[in-house]
């Protein structure tokens, strides 16, 4: 019963959390543990609301979305070269990313929002040279359509039941 009720508390805390946005760093190397050019994760899984800092830890790079490879709505963006670069995700999806002069190296990476509504759409788009197997990996990675996203979605406020009830006048 004790367990339970820890169980509950903890649950209720986890509820109670304000819907804030998390933000999540991306760091683009010239090597990381996957190799040379990288976008290190390359896999974020985030939830609508949250930023995306891209940090140019080394020259030389740049974000750039991937045509096809956004969640419908989704406005193509491109940074400057050697900056670092703010992406906040509001639409659920993936959102396919390149640096531009190293795409074809394999410099890409995948932004899980929530569920990934777009995935059959992201997976048809054909990539260059390396980003065609790191994709293979990145979408290895991808959870199923559908299924919900690191974190549950902010709960939409509940209609209040009574409210009928109160308004109206007693007899
Ligand atoms: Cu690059």
């Amino acid at each position: 019963m004790r367990f339970t009720g820890l169980a509950l508390a903890a649950g209720l805390a986890l509820a109670a959390c304000p819907a804030g946005a998390e933000t999540f760093e991306v760091r683009m190397l010239n090597k990381g543990a996957a190799g040379a050019m990288v976008f290190e994760p390359a896999h974020v899984l985030a939830a609508p609301g949250d930023r995306i800092h891209f940090v140019a830890v080394d020259q030389g790079h740049n974000v750039e979305s991937i045509e096809g490879m956004l969640p419908e709505g989704v406005a193509p963006f491109r940074s400057e070269m050697n900056a670092d670069f703010d992406l906040t995700v509001t639409a659920e999806g993936l959102y396919g990313i390149k640096c531009t002069p190293h795409y074809a190296m394999g410099m890409v990476a995948l932004i899980q929002v929530g569920a990934a509504v777009n995935r059959e759409a992201a997976a048809a788009v054909p990539q260059k040279g390396r980003a065609k197997a790191r994709f293979a990996e990145l979408f290895a990675e991808v959870k199923r359509p559908g299924a919900d996203g690191p974190r549950a979605r902010p709960a939409r406020p509940a209609p209040h039941p009574a409210a009928s009830l109160t308004s109206r006048k007693p007899r």
